[in-house]
């Protein structure tokens, strides 16, 4: 078994040749983390380096290596960047958010009822048309997120470049490329992922409207009511879908009141309660 470790210093101290160095406002927090100010998911395709990113940043030692399927739960650490304490979650990597599986179920209803503040997806730049496919889903859930164009040196290797650029615009939401392994664009992703979270970087994110016509006036009805219900739900239409499709998981937690918890994210966070059940 391979095991990456960017932190050969261990937790709490930036390794001494990577760009790391330059995020002097790091400080790595490992587990230890009693109460937070922000809530950040990490999500994407399996491979595509969640569990590198989510080393650097927090100084543990997740399973990295070359093959998919290592993060198989969800596992947290946590940092501190510009004096906010930051909760990181890792989740396993899916293709898709649709819950037809135990991994796809774990980072759906983590996005979705563990109201992170940031939802940071990882995209492997040599697979992007593959992994966007993930982005876009992500994006119909919450409207808070980073997009990390990972493994930009793997895509130079084969002559491609990605404009990362007309990439945020087309997305409504920071883009930044990186190159984990190496500690290439952490900072930038860092910033960003603070950008969001304070309100600082407004995020509007490209939600597709690609219905079939003959559902459009059921979804809209649908979408009505879902939002008088719950006025400060980010992801409406999303829910309307899932109904649409007999996605009992959905039909339950609306029901219930587990929903209307996803909508209560403020620009503002700031919230230092610990132990949010997921
Ligand atoms: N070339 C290159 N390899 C990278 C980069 N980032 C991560 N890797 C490698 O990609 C492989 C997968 O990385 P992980 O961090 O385990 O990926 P993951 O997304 O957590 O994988 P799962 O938990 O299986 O979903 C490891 O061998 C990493 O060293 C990068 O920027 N460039
Ligand atoms: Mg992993």
């Amino acid at each position: 078994m391979s095991e990456t470790n960017p932190m050969p210093n261990g937790a709490g101290t930036a390794c001494g040749s990577c760009s790391l160095n330059r995020a002097a406002n790091l400080k790595r927090l490992g587990v230890t983390m009693d109460d937070w100010d922000y809530v950040v998911a990490l999500a994407g395709n399996p491979n595509v380096g969640k569990s590198t990113v989510f080393n650097s940043l927090t100084g543990l030692r997740q399973h990295t290596g070359n093959w998919p399927g290592k993060t198989v739960s969800r596992a947290e650490g946590g940092f501190e960047f510009a004096g906010k304490r930051f909760k990181l979650v890792d989740l396993p990597g899916t293709y898709s958010l649709l819950s037809t599986s135990l991994d796809e179920e774990i980072a759906r209803d983590f996005i979705l009822f563990g109201r992170p503040d940031v939802t940071l997806v990882l995209v492997d730049a040599t697979r992007l048309e593959r992994n966007l496919n993930l982005v876009l889903q992500v994006l119909e859930i919450t409207d808070r997120a980073v997009v990390c164009v990972n493994m930009v040196d793997e895509a130079r290797r084969h002559g491609m470049t990605v404009d990362d650029r007309q990439l945020a615009r087309d997305l409504g939401v920071p883009v930044i490329p990186a190159a984990a392994r190496f500690g290439r664009g952490i900072p930038e992703v860092l910033q960003a992922i603070s950008d969001v979270a304070t309100g600082k970087f407004e995020c509007r994110p490209h939600r597709l409207h690609n219905e079939p016509p003959a559902i459009r006036r059921s979804l809209n009805e649908l979408v009505t009511r879902i939002q008088d219900m719950y006025p400060d739900l980010p992801n409406a239409r999303w829910v309307a879908m899932r109904l649409l499709a007999g996605d009992d998981h959905v039909h339950a937690a609306l029901r219930n009141g587990d929903l209307g918890s996803a909508g209560m994210h403020g620009a503002t966070g700031g919230r230092t309660e610990s132990g949010r059940a997921v």
